[in-house]
C-alpha cells in the first residue's frame, strides 16, 4: 500500500548519517556549492539582459510543470549580497556560478554590455570579499533567443561565437576569476534540449542532437585559448554530467545495451575529449546521424585541460530494449532501493565506481565533484525549520564515499554541493528543490535548511555534524 510504502521509505532515509570529518580531507581541499544564472538570477529584463531560449521555452504551453519561468527565480540579481552571506556563513572556501550570456552580448557581432560585465565584476569581488573563491561557468544552458534565431548550436558559427563570448568575459574578469568551466553538461544540451525536446530550445531530432553535441565540444575546444591568453594562469576544464552503469542482468544483449548507453551517456564526451575522437561503435551505429566533424575539430577539443568536473547524480541499470530510440537501450529501476522525490535512486557507492572508472580508463588528472545533490518534499515546520534529514544523509553519505574513493588514490581535490538556493529546477519549475537554503518563492526569504546547518557544522568541525 502507499501507507507502507510511506513508512519504508521513512525507515530507509531516516539513518544516520555516518560519521564524517573535513579533517578526513586535505586541508586545501575545496568546499563549494553551485548555482547557475537562468535557475537563481531573475532580473530578466534588467541590465540590458537580452531573451534567452529559456526565457522562450518557458511560454511554451505544457513545457515547464508548473507554468513558470525563471524571470524572477530567487531575484539573486537584486539579492546576490545576501546569498553570498550564506555561502560565507556556510564556511565554503568556493562558489560556483554561470554567467548569463544573454547579459553579455546583446545581439549578433555586439560588443560586450557595460552593465553585463559590471554586474558579475560586482558579484565576483563579493565572493572574494567573502573568501569564496570564483568558480566560473561560461555556459549553463542559456544560450541568447538571437543565436537560436540562426540556427543555434547545430550551426557551426555558434561555436565560433562562444570562443567570442569566452574573449569578452576572460578579458573582464580574468584578473579576479581563477577557474573557468567551459560548458556544463553539454549531455543536457544536446540530448534534453535537441532529441528528448524537454529543455530549451524544445527540438527532438537525434541528428540535431549529435551536431549540437559537436558543436558544444567545439566550442570548449575553441574557448580554451582565448580564455588561456587573456588569464595565464587560468584552470579550466568543462563539467561533464556523468553516470555509472551496470547492465540489468548477465545477458550478452543486456551487456551489449549497457555499453551502447554508456557509448552516448559518458564516452560520446569523454572519449573526444581525451584525444579518442568520438567512439566508433556508437559512430557505427549512428552513420545517419553523425555530425559533421572537420579537420583539427577533433584536435582543437582534445586540448589539454587542468581538471575534470564530474557531476553525479545517479546510476543507471541498462536493459537491451527492442526498437528503442536511439540505442535501443532503457533504463529499468532497481528495485528496493532509496529514491529523491525526482525518483533518482541515491547511491554514493555509485560515486566512488563512477570516479575509480573515469580515472581507470582515462587518467584526466584532477577532478572536482562540481555538482552533487538531491530533491525531497521539503517541508517548512511551525518553528520555521525545514528537518531535510534525507537531503543531509545523502550529502553526508556522499562525502564518506568520496573520502573512501580518495583514499584509496583518487586525485578528487574539491566538492561543490547543489545547490546553494532552492531554484528553477529546468522542465520541473518551482516544484523540485534542490538548495541546501529554503527559498520561499513568494517572499523570497532564505533560510537554511537542516542539511545546511549540517554542512556547516562538518566545515566548521563542529561535534554535531557528527
Ligand atoms: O539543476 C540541475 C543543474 O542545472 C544541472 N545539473 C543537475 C541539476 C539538478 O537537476
Amino acid at each position: 500500500s502507499f501507507q507502507a510504502h510511506q513508512k519504508m521509505t521513512k525507515k530507509i532515509h531516516a539513518t544516520v548519517p555516518p560519521a564524517i570529518a573535513r579533517s578526513d580531507f586535505a586541508r586545501d581541499f575545496l568546499w563549494g556549492c553551485s548555482t547557475s544564472s537562468y535557475q537563481i538570477e531573475g532580473g530578466a529584463a534588467e541590465g540590458g539582459r537580452v531573451e534567452s531560449i529559456w526565457d522562450r521555452f518557458c511560454e511554451r504551453p505544457g513545457a515547464i510543470r508548473d507554468g513558470s519561468s525563471g524571470a524572477v527565480a530567487c531575484d539573486h540579481y537584486h539579492r546576490w549580497p545576501e546569498d553570498l552571506d550564506i555561502g560565507r556563513d556556510l564556511g565554503l572556501n568556493a562558489y560556483r556560478f554561470s554567467v548569463a550570456r544573454p547579459r553579455i552580448i546583446k545581439g549578433p557581432g555586439a560588443r560586450p554590455n557595460p552593465q553585463g560585465l559590471a554586474f558579475y565584476s560586482r558579484l565576483v569581488d563579493g565572493m572574494l570579499e567573502r573568501g569564496l573563491e570564483p568558480w566560473l561557468t561560461l555556459y549553463h544552458w542559456d544560450l541568447p533567443q538571437y543565436l537560436q534565431d540562426q540556427g543555434g548550436w547545430n550551426e557551426r558559427a555558434t561555436a565560433y561565437a562562444f570562443a567570442d563570448f569566452a574573449d569578452a568575459v576572460s578579458a573582464h574578469l580574468g584578473d579576479r576569476v581563477k577557474h573557468w568551466i567551459t560548458h556544463n553538461e553539454p549531455w543536457c544540451t544536446a540530448i534534453h534540449g535537441h532529441f528528448e525536446g524537454v529543455h530549451a530550445p524544445g527540438i527532438q531530432d537525434f541528428r540535431t542532437a549529435l551536431q549540437v553535441s559537436h558543436h558544444v565540444l567545439l566550442s570548449h575546444g575553441l574557448a580554451l585559448p582565448a580564455i588561456r591568453a587573456n588569464v595565464p594562469d587560468a584552470q579550466v576544464g568543462i563539467a561533464l554530467s556523468l553516470h555509472p552503469l551496470t547492465a540489468a542482468s548477465g545477458k550478452p544483449e543486456d551487456i551489449a545495451a549497457c555499453a551502447r548507453h554508456d557509448g552516448l551517456r559518458n564516452r560520446w564526451f569523454l572519449d573526444p575529449l581525451h584525444g579518442r575522437g568520438y567512439p566508433a561503435d556508437i559512430l557505427d551505429l549512428c552513420a545517419a546521424d553523425a555530425p559533421v566533424v572537420l579537420p583539427g575539430d577533433l584536435d582543437a577539443i582534445a586540448a589539454p585541460t587542468d581538471f575534470l568536473g564530474v557531476n553525479y547524480y545517479f546510476p543507471e541499470i541498462i536493459e537491451h530494449a527492442p526498437g528503442a530510440a536511439p540505442l535501443e537501450a532503457r533504463v529499468v529501476p532497481r528495485e528496493g532501493v532509496p529514491r529523491t522525490a525526482f525518483g533518482w535512486e541515491v547511491s554514493p557507492e555509485g560515486l566512488g565506481a563512477l570516479i575509480r572508472r573515469i580515472e581507470a580508463d582515462y587518467d584526466p588528472g584532477p577532478i572536482y565533484i562540481t555538482e552533487n545533490g538531491s530533491t525531497w518534499e521539503d517541508t517548512v515546520g511551525d518553528d520555521g525549520e525545514i528537518d531535510d534529514r534525507e537531503r543531509r544523509d545523502y550529502l553526508a553519505s556522499h562525502l564518506a564515499a568520496l573520502r573512501d574513493t580518495i583514499a584509496g588514490g583518487s586525485r578528487v581535490k574539491g566538492y561543490f554541493a547543489w545547490s546553494l538556493l532552492d531554484n528553477f529546477e529546468w522542465a520541473e519549475g518551482y516544484l523540485r528543490r534542490f538548495g541546501l537554503t529554503h527559498v520561499d518563492f513568494e517572499t523570497q526569504q532564505r533560510r537554511l535548511k537542516g542539511s545546511g546547518k549540517w554542512y556547516r557544522a562538518f566545515l566548521k568541525q563542529e561535534e554535531d555534524a557528527q
